[in-house]
């Protein structure tokens, strides 16, 4: 009774202080404690700052997320400031259900970047409002075809494809056009296929089972 009473108060702490934490690729810094504050949770890339290869035609973003329900936008910055005018949906906006582990295994990256440094920036727009993280990458051909053991889909963690304005509005109105103008074949590069959605559901379902081993000692 006790270990339970414990437990449950350790998952209130939890969900308190984080919102989500950036597991893949390496993000500029693991605290959610300005991760309220754009465009990279109080984050800046500097000289120590980790660099990820990130394959344009295919590269994992996984996340921990304390929140049940998030849209998640991953947004592929070119140049290392966040601010960077040219910008592009690595993905088409989720909407995340079940807190715990997500990961998208199959987010893609203009080829015209390989070669070039980049942010992958993940923007929720959460209960508690839009939060965001970044990691520093290095774009390289291909497709990740060693996914990091981060990969994976907590048990009921699901996603569904959502339109979001708040998402889309950071995207500007004006000089830059949203992704599905900016990549000459979106459909190559941006159409949700469904293999990807069947991985994630088989990797939630061993992930799954696993917990349901641990909960039965
Ligand atoms: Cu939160």
């Amino acid at each position: 009774m006790f270990a339970k009473s414990l437990l449950l108060s350790l998952l209130t702490v939890s969900v308190a202080n984080a919102h989500f934490t950036l597991r893949y690729p390496e993000p500029l810094g693991k605290s959610a404690a300005k991760q309220d504050q754009g465009p990279c949770g109080g984050y800046t890339i500097d000289a120590n700052t980790a660099v990820t290869e990130f394959h344009v035609d295919g590269d994992a973003v996984a996340y921990s997320s304390s929140h049940p329900e998030v849209k998640v936008l991953f947004r592929i910055i070119e140049g290392s400031s966040p601010d960077g005018a040219n910008s592009y949906k690595g993905y088409p906006i989720v909407e995340q259900y079940g807190s715990g582990d997500f990961c998208e295994p199959t987010v893609t990256a203009p080829k015209s970047l390989v070669g070039k440094q980049g942010i992958v920036q993940v923007v929720q727009n959460a209960v508690d409002g839009m939060l965001y993280a970044c990691a520093f990458v290095k774009f390289v051909n291909g497709v990740n075809s060693n996914l990091p053991d981060t990969c994976k889909n907590g048990t009921g963690v699901d996603a569904d494809f959502v339109e979001d304005a708040s998402l889309e509005a950071l995207f500007g109105t004006s000089s830059t056009p949203s992704s599905s103008e900016t990549t000459s074949a979106p459909s190559a590069t941006n159409t949700p296929n469904s293999s990807s959605l069947k991985s994630f559901s088989m990797v939630a379902g061993v992930v799954g089972i696993a917990f349901a081993i641990i909960g039965g000692l």
